[in-house]
């Protein structure tokens, strides 16, 4: 049996989900699997005899400015690859999950494979700043193999980081029994408040500037002058106030609904018509994913890997950042043709069916592991 060891952000996000969902599948498929986070990741909830879970203690003391999380990590590793004899080390983001895999195989008596998977932030965003960049280069080039979430994603780290290693694309994927077309639309619409004319906007993200939340709420003001509508916002992060200030400033409070943090998004998701992202920076886009596997047609910003989720004309809209017009033309057009929203929502069904399946991501990485 083949030992696996994963290190993501444990917290809400689509690299944690990703990483998560990936562990809980490689255990269904016999590989012993070792969490070494800093709290239970949240979407591991429930016991499997495959799945073990390895805290990371930082200890507080007095001489230390700031606590030695990465060096801990480091060291946590280390200790499992030994004890639990790991045959390889999944982990999520280079920043700076791979740079504590390099020193943890360095540490340990075992020798270990390191695989990274770049999800978008410690490239977009970090990757600019000159201090870690060498870094992240470093962590890329000394893992013995990388992958990224989109075709985009390879480009820009390339571009960027100015690295010659080979990078694979490996999709996002979600979990087909939780996300899928529900029956109980009207149900969870009534429980919401939400009238059967209405149609319902939905928006998911950690509401951080490069989400441009604004765009989504200035959108949403022009398209509700003209159709019965909600807007759902999920998520929460550190626009969340000024966002809130904004739909209260536009009069908008009693048509839209800030849903904060959710755990159950597919059940939400089966409420709405329309899945808006229209984000500056987006390496993929999981909540794209999502949506589409509920039959929620998506308008996103032609940001990264968006159009590599979202066909423009197929299976949703895409839209240039910051160009609030073209949204809501397109949302009107999408949302007062049936025709043409039960198409857009066909098309994406069969999108994930075909090319963002579980088992067919699962087999991506299982073949990476064995190689
Ligand atoms: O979108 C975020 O800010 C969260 C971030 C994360 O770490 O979970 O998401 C990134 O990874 C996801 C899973 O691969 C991708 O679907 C998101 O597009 C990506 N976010 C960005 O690139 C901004």
């Amino acid at each position: 049996m083949k030992r696996i060891g994963i290190t993501c952000y444990p917290s809400v996000g689509g690299s944690g989900v990703i990483a998560t969902e990936l562990g809980k599948m490689l255990a269904a498929h016999g590989y012993q699997v070792h969490f070494i986070t800093s709290s239970i990741p949240f979407r591991l909830n429930g016991a499997d005899p495959n799945i073990f879970f390895h805290e990371v203690e930082v200890n507080h003391y007095p001489v230390f400015q700031y606590p030695p999380y990465d060096l801990a990590l480091a060291n946590k590793m280390a200790e499992v690859i030994d004890a639990e004899k790991l045959d390889v080390l999944h982990v999520h983001y280079a920043m700076p999950h791979a740079i504590c895999a390099i020193l943890a195989k360095q540490m340990a008596k075992r020798d270990i494979k390191i695989v990274t998977t770049l999800h978008g932030t410690d490239i977009t965003v970090l990757g600019i700043d000159k201090s870690l960049k060498r870094m992240i280069k470093h962590g890329i080039e000394q893992s013995d193999v990388v992958t990224a979430v989109s075709h985009s994603l390879v480009k820009q780290t390339k571009d960027m980081l100015d690295v010659e290693k080979d990078i694979q694309v490996v999709y996002n994927f979600v979990d087909e029994s939780e996300y899928h077309v529900k029956a109980d639309r009207d149900l969870w619409k009534s429980k919401y408040d939400i009238k059967p004319n209405e149609k319902v906007l939905i928006h998911i993200s950690n509401f951080r500037k490069v989400k441009r939340v604004e765009d989504v709420i200035y959108a949403f003001q022009r398209i509700a002058d003209q159709i019965p509508s909600k807007l759902l916002l999920v998520g929460d992060g550190p626009d969340y106030s000024e966002i809130r200030q904004l739909v209260h400033t536009l009069g908008l409070t009693d048509r839209v609904l800030f849903l904060g943090r959710q755990n159950n998004v597919a059940n939400i998701l089966s409420m709405a018509d329309l899945k808006l992202l229209l984000s500056e920076k987006e390496s993929f886009g999981l909540v794209l994913l999502e949506a589409m596997a509920c039959g929620v047609p998506c308008i996103g910003s032609n940001a990264g890997g968006i159009p590599e989720v979202i066909e423009d004309g197929k299976n949703g809209f895409i839209t240039e950042i910051g160009n609030i017009d073209q949204v809501v033309e397109r949302s009107i057009q999408l949302l007062t043709d049936s025709g043409l929203h039960q198409t857009f929502a066909e098309n994406g069904l069969k999108k994930v069916r075909d090319e963002f399946h579980s088992t067919f991501i699962l087999q991506q990485y299982i073949q990476t592991y064995e190689s």
